[in-house]
Formats: structure tokens, C-alpha cells, sequence
């Protein structure tokens, strides 16, 4: 498909209706938020009148079912990707109206709390952009990730109203709405069939956002669905004079999807989160069959047409609803209505932290879904063949491979027994789970496990947030690099090329100065552009390890004040972080960096050597100002359970040079850019087996080393919370006593001296920026495009091949 073109007296006709329709007598009286509300809305007018794509013959359908999709603000991507933006700013320009003006008006859609849901984003719009015809399905939320902002230091959390009911960009397709059940009872009809009779039901609305595919003329939808009430009330309670009841089904509908649950690798096992998850399931599979039986094609077909990826554990409860559905209302015996379902699901893992598998208390699952839970135990009875055949006999590898044990429902054991495919999310991260989660399945069905290391899409993370560095790329390559990523190569060539060596370095001055006065705006901190701009953003997370961050700040902070003069590169550390409202040591480590930060911004010693920034309420938007601007990508955590990482990805992508460790795709960008030019320190997955296993003692290492003994009293001292002694208790117990499980303090050395190495480096601005250059040109692989190509050929074509269970 081509490029859609750009009708100058359209657009200009959707923006007369849209003011109009706002009631306003001329665009005079319109505010810049309803300028953008405007634009907004006359462009999606003009998307949802342009004729779907058609598939390519014999692709199946990809539905990309996540609880979390963090899309950012979607009318400058929009328009990049339609290639409108500079006919746009025109037409606007000739209305007195400055487009990267407006575009600042939009609020972040925040519909996901980090990697997860962004890299949902990032699929969705390579999926697009390379014909890969797919729905994305996810939640409506009215109040997306909370808004963060820092009271003395401490995190404050707000809701996040985004103001869905006006987002221009949704469309409300009525005629999609879904009914969904809870609750209630299994009886055996007249027929004597099992048949579902739910307690209530609500109802689903379908909420159409448009994914737009880089100049190729594709618009396809991620569809978020919202709840509802069925109908006012039940007229039946209603007629019984029951009126109470007739209101309250249940549940209050506009609960169910008010808000985005904050927990990042971490289970709460709260009921409106399965209500949710649900929820979501019931309406996706109802409107994937719905869509099939349009087609006219038969049930058994189902997965020759359709693939259902599971973006983690989250909506595994489709499987069992697909069942249900085939089951009960297609009234297919087992056997017919397994094999259609085996070969339609497909799972990717996202994480390994015990903490975040997902297991549901039966009895919870029962009181909300009873059917679900009558075919989740056939599976399971069934499978339990499979085990005793292989394993005759051992009670312990059952226990351990068991859908249902102990009252718990394992969400990831169903998936892998379920599904046709399971895959990691980076090559190490895809052994680990082979090795260590699933070494048992893995024996069963091999050919089910894969790896399909993440990407990011490079229109957001290149050409949009960074239009100078593009431009450059445009104007040294001559090709269209933005959807083949691996034309970037292109630029090793000029690594050492002193013309485009200056005018890279000129480029990522400027983005500094931009994020400098955004620093200065936001947090009236002033920082020197000329400095480090040393960059650690993501979930906060003690496997991520901020703290250590913090650990290396104190270390130059206390050399500096020994010795004034030694030698230091001026150097700025930024962190971008939320910790999840319950998580008690993350708010811990979070208070502890702005108290430093406080003490060192304010120390005349120190004036312009160090600034330590915790930039508040990280988001897309922020990451997009901060990724440009980055010197230095931390990315720092204990190696084996960062399983991948993709603000590394884009980090790189822009040329800031990583100080990391071997874990999740580090790995990679290490492989790609050369030993070389990466700072790469600390244990390594095997040395972090080791140590644990040969006792390691923090205590003891503390004692040993007397700068990092100094270091931490003077957090114990009350030095940077004026005399408490009690501020950073719970951070120094985990360093300390507490164990340091994410040896923190094992690392601190060999980290130290990775960030010598980059400050030495610094000082020889050629080679740096030699470096930085690489970095950019050998990133092509970490194109989601790629990623895309790798789940075609591997999972969504390569159905058959994989599994034989069943
Ligand atoms: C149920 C609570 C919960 C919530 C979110 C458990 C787990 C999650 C996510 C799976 C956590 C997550 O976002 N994982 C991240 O996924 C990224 C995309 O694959 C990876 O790049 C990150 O390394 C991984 O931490």
C-alpha cells in the first residue's frame, strides 16, 4: 500500500466541523487545548473515512490481547507516520497556530505502567507499518498510571485523569458492544448440557483508537473496552420491587475499568483486577469470533485465519473463556473445541521475578467464574496423563507442573500447557526461561519455546523525538531508513568523519540545552549542558537498582569534598522513576535520591561538578525529551532478571553510550555495537548464581571496603535528612542486614570503575562521539519491525511446526 495523501480542502473542512460542533462562532475564540482538540478530531475524522487495508492473502490475524497499552500522545505520531506533518503545520501556520505548540496540549494517554504496555505500543505500530494485519485489545481506563510529584523528597501520588470522555482521537463503535457474565451458577440445561447462568452481566463498549503504519496507507485499530451497565437497571428486580437490587448488579459498572492497576512485576490478587482481566478477555475472544463468523468462514478454521498473543499472564483467562465459548455456545466436543484453542494462543513471558507470576485463589476464581473453573481442571486432568507418562509416578514434578495446586491457579502454567508457543523477550532472558521457569515443559514439547528479542519502533524513538538527529541521518544516507532500521549501518562510515563527528555532537548539545530548560521550567534546577548527562530511567524496582546509582553519586560526592581539585568531569545525574504506591523500599530509595540531590545541588563546594535531578512523573512524553539528550544510559541491573530492557534500546539508538551490566538485551546491544564501545561491569548471571549459593555476606564486604563504609554512615548519620537518623532505614536494612539480594554492594567496585572509564573517555570528545556514532549504527535490529518479522516467521506463521500436545 501507498502513502495516503494529504487533502489540503478535507482537512480544512473536518476542522470547521469540529469547531463547530465545539459551538464556538470562529476559530478566533478558541483556546490552543481546543485548537489540538480540533486538529485531533478533524484528523481522525479523516482516518476513519479512508478504506480499510486488506491483508495480505494467508496471513493470519494478529489479536495482541495486554492489560496495558502506553501509547503516548498520539497526534504528532499520528501525523509523522501519515507523513502529513509538514502540510499540517502549513495549513495551521496560515491560521496563526504553531503545531508543535498544540501538540504540547495533549495530555499522555497513560494506559500502562512501563515496559510491558510500551512495548504493546511499540508492536502495535510496527505491526502496522510492516502489513502485519492485527487488533490490539486492551482496557479503557478513565484514570491511567497515577500522576507522581515529590513532597520533601517523598513520592506523592494523584489520579490521573486524562479526560477520556473528550479524547478526540477515540471512536465508539456501538454496534461492537459485548455482553459479559459473572458469577452466578453451572446447571445442567433441559437439553443436558452444561450450561453458564451468570450472577450479572455488564456490558462491553468497544473504544477504537487508530494505529496509523508509517507511509503505507494502513489504519488499524486498538480497541480498548470500557464497561457499562447492560441496561439502566434489571427490569425484572426492578418489576419484583426489588429496586435496591435492579441497581446494583453486582458491581458498579464504571468501576470495573476506572483504573489502571500501578503494580509493576508485582500480584496483588485483588478481585476487580480478575474482574478485570476478565473482562477484557471475554469481550476480545466474543468480538475475534465475531469477526471470524463475518468472514464466513467455519469454528474449526479458526486458527488457520486468527492468533491470540498474550502479552504475559495477564489475560490468560481467554483460554478458558475460548473454551467456554466453543464449548457451550458452539456446543464442539472437547476434543474439537482443544485443538482450535491450542493452536491459537500464544505466550510471551515478560518477567521472572517470583513475585510477579501470577496465581489466582481458586475460590476466588470460582465465586466470580464457575464455569471457567470446571474446564481449567479438565485441562488439567488431561494433562496430568501427559505427566505421568513421562514422569511415572513423581508426585514432586506434578506439583511443580500442576495448572491448579495448593487452591492456586497458575496463570503461566495454563499458557505454556494451553498455548502453541512460548517466548522470551531477549536471548538471554528466552534461556532463562527455558533453563530455569520451565526446564520440565521444555523437556515435553521443545519445539514451543522460542526467543524474540523486543525492539522499539524507531518513528517515536528516532525520527519524532529527535528530528535533528534524523534529519542528519536523511541528509548522510539518502535513504528512507525510518522502516529498515538496518540501513542505519550506513553511518559507521562516518565515525570518523570530523565534519559529521561535530555535527552529531552539535545535535546532542542542542537536545541537552532542550531538556536543560525543561529542568529548569519543571524543577528550577539549573544544569550545565556542558556536563554528563547521565540518564537512569524506568520503573523504580530494587532489581533495577537505583540504589546503586545513588551509591556511585555519594562515592563522587565524598571524593569531591576530600579533594576539591581533583580531576571530575562535571557531570548530571538524572533519574525518571514511580514506584508503585504499596512498594514501601522503592518510595525508600526515591526519598533518598532527592534528599542527596537536595544536599549536593546546594553545596557551593560542589557548584557546577554535580547536579543530581529526579525529573517528577515520568512518562512517554518526558522519555522522549530526556532519550535525546542522554550522555550516558544506566542500565544497571542485578544480571538474570531485567528481562530485557527497551529504554536501553532507544537510548542507544540516540547515541548515549551504556554503562550496564550483562542482563536482558544488554547482552545484545553489546554483541551489536562491540565489547568496545560499552561500559559493561559487575557479576554476571552465573557469578550471581555463585556468589548467593557461597554465602554472600554484605556485612562483611562493607567492613572490607572503607569508602563504602563512609559513604553509607553518612546515610546512617542523618547527613542528608538533617539528623534523621531513621530516613533511609529501610533502604540501609536491605543493604545491610536485609542481605543485599540485589548485591548492590557486590557490584559497587566494578561499577565505580566502569563509570571511570566513561568519564576518561569523555574527555576525548572525538572518541566518544566516534562512539556514540556506532552506537546509532549498529541499533538496527532493535527495530520492533524486526521484532515483528522474528513473531511472523517464528510463532504467528510457524504454527504447526512447534507443538504436540494435546
Ligand atoms: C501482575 C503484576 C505485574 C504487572 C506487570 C506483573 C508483571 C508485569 C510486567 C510483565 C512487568 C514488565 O513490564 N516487564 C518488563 O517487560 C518489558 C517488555 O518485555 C521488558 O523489557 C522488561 O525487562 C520487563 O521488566
Amino acid at each position: 500500500m501507498s502513502q495516503q495523501k494529504f487533502n489540503q480542502a478535507r482537512f480544512e473542512a473536518a476542522l470547521t466541523r469540529q469547531w463547530q460542533r465545539a459551538g464556538l462562532a470562529s476559530t478566533d475564540e478558541m483556546t490552543s487545548h481546543q485548537w489540538w482538540q480540533a486538529l485531533s478530531g478533524a484528523l481522525a475524522e479523516m482516518l476513519a473515512a479512508s478504506a480499510p487495508a486488506k491483508p495480505a492473502k494467508q496471513q493470519r490475524h494478529v489479536n495482541y490481547i495486554s492489560m496495558e497499552f502506553l501509547i503516548g500522545r498520539l497526534t504528532g505520531n499520528t501525523l509523522l507516520n501519515l507523513g502529513w506533518y509538514d502540510e499540517v503545520k502549513t495549513a495551521l501556520a496560515a491560521h496563526g497556530r504553531d503545531l508543535s505548540d498544540l501538540l504540547e496540549e495533549e495530555v499522555d494517554p497513560a494506559l500502562g505502567n512501563g515496559g510491558l504496555g510500551r512495548l504493546a505500543a511499540c508492536f502495535l505500530d510496527s505491526m502496522a507499518t510492516v502489513g502485519q494485519a492485527a487488533t490490539g485489545y486492551g482496557l479503557n481506563y478513565q484514570y491511567g498510571l497515577f500522576r507522581q510529584s515529590f513532597d520533601d523528597g517523598r513520592q506523592m501520588e494523584a489520579p490521573d485523569d486524562w479526560h477520556r470522555e473528550s479524547y478526540p482521537w477515540f471512536r465508539h463503535n456501538t454496534a461492537l458492544d459485548v455482553d459479559v457474565g459473572f458469577g452466578g451458577k453451572v446447571v445442567k440445561n433441559s437439553e443436558g448440557r452444561v450450561e453458564w447462568q451468570p450472577g450479572f452481566m455488564l456490558r462491553g463498549e468497544a473504544w477504537d483508537l487508530p494505529v496509523v503504519g508509517y507511509r503505507n496507507g494502513v489504519t488499524q485499530p486498538l480497541r480498548l473496552w470500557q464497561a457499562s451497565h447492560r441496561q439502566p437497571f434489571d427490569l425484572t428486580l426492578f418489576n419484583d420491587g426489588k429496586f435496591l437490587q435492579a441497581e446494583q448488579q453486582g458491581i458498579d459498572a464504571a468501576k470495573l475499568t476506572k483504573v489502571l492497576y500501578p503494580n509493576d512485576n508485582h500480584q496483588e490478587g485483588k478481585r476487580l483486577r480478575l474482574m478485570q482481566q476478565y473482562f477484557q478477555c471475554a469481550c476480545s475472544v466474543a468480538d475475534i469470533l465475531r469477526r471470524h463468523h463475518r468472514a464466513g468462514r467455519k469454528i474449526a478454521e479458526l486458527p488457520d485465519f486468527e492468533v491470540i498473543q498474550l502479552n504475559d499472564t495477564h489475560p490468560t483467562i481467554a483460554i478458558p473463556e475460548m473454551l467456554r465459548v466453543l464449548l457451550d455456545e458452539h456446543q464442539l466436543s472437547w476434543d474439537e473445541a482443544w485443538a482450535i484453542t491450542s493452536q491459537t494462543f500464544a505466550y510471551t513471558n515478560h518477567t521472572l521475578m517470583p513475585e510477579a507470576l501470577e496465581r489466582w485463589d481458586l475460590r476466588l476464581v470460582r465465586s466470580l467464574l464457575p464455569r471457567h473453573v470446571m474446564i481449567i481442571k479438565e485441562i488439567d486432568r488431561r494433562f496430568k496423563k501427559q505427566v505421568d507418562k513421562q514422569w511415572p509416578g513423581d508426585i514432586a514434578v506434578w506439583e511443580k507442573l500442576a495448572i491448579v495446586h495448593d487452591n492456586q491457579l497458575r496463570m503461566a502454567n495454563l499458557c505454556v500447557v494451553s498455548g502453541f508457543a512460548v517466548n522470551g523477550v531477549a536471548a538471554l532472558h528466552s534461556e532463562l526461561v527455558v533453563k530455569d521457569l520451565f526446564p520440565e515443559y521444555h523437556q515435553l514439547w521443545p519445539g514451543k519455546f522460542h526467543n524474540v528479542t523486543n525492539g522499539i519502533t524507531p518513528r517515536r524513538w528516532l525520527k519524532q523525538c529527535n528530528p535533528q538527529l534524523a534529519q542528519l541521518i536523511d541528509d548522510t544516507l539518502k535513504v528512507e531508513w525510518v522502516n529498515n532500521l538496518d540501513a542505519l549501518k550506513g553511518l559507521e562510515a562516518f565515525a570518523d568523519d570530523e565534519a559529521f563527528r561535530q555535527r552529531f555532537r552539535q545535535i546532542k548539545h542542542a537536545n541537552k540545552v532542550r531538556l536543560a530548560d525543561y529542568i529548569q521550567r519543571l524543577t528550577g534546577i539549573q544544569v550545565n549542558p556542558e556536563a554528563i548527562f547521565d540518564v537512569q530511567i524506568k520503573r523504580l524496582h530494587e532489581y533495577k537498582r537505583q540504589h546503586l546509582g545513588l551509591l556511585h553519586i555519594l562515592s563522587c560526592y565524598r571524593q569531591l569534598r576530600d579533594n576539591p581539585d581533583m580531576a571530575f568531569v562535571p557531570r548530571v545525574f538524572l533519574f525518571g522513576a514511580k514506584a508503585a504506591p504499596g512498594y514501601y523500599l522503592a518510595k525508600n530509595i526515591i526519598h533518598a535520591i532527592n534528599k542527596v540531590a537536595e544536599k549536593i545541588n546546594n553545596d557551593p563546594l560542589i557548584g557546577d561538578k554535580m547536579k543530581v535531578v529526579f525529573i517528577p512523573d515520568y512518562r512517554v512524553s518526558a522519555a522522549e525529551l530526556l532519550i535525546p539528550a542522554a550522555d550516558i544510559s544506566e542500565q544497571i541491573s542485578t544480571a538474570g532478571y531485567e528481562a530485557s530492557g527497551t529504554g536501553n534500546m532507544k537510548l542507544a539508538l540516540n547515541g548515549a553510550l551504556t554503562v550496564g551490566t550483562l542482563d536482558g538485551a544488554n547482552v545484545e546491544i553489546a554483541e551489536q555495537v562491540g565489547e568496545e564501545n560499552i561500559f559493561i561491569f559487575g557479576h554476571t548471571v552465573d557469578e550471581v548464581k555463585a556468589l548467593r549459593k557461597s554465602g554472600y555476606a554484605p556485612l562483611k564486604l562493607r567492613k572490607k571496603e572503607k569508602h563504602l563504609d563512609a559513604i553509607l554512615k553518612e546515610l546512617e548519620k542523618g547527613f542528608f535528612s538533617n539528623g534523621d537518623k531513621q530516613a533511609f532505614e529501610p533502604l540501609l536494612y536491605s543493604l545491610g542486614k536485609g542481605g543485599d539480594h540485589w548485591l548492590a554492594l557486590a557490584d559497587f567496585a566494578s561499577y565505580c570503575e566502569a563509570q571511570k572509564r566513561a568519564e576518561q573517555l569523555y574527555l576525548d570528545q572525538d572518541a566518544w562521539t566516534s562512539m556514540a556514532i556506532l552506537n546509532t549504527a549498529r541499533c538496527g535490529m532493535f527495530s520492533a519491525d524486526r521484532s515483528i518479522r522474528d513473531y511472523q516467521q517464528r510463532i504467528w506463521q510457524a504454527r504447526r511446526s512447534g507443538s504436540s500436545n494435546g
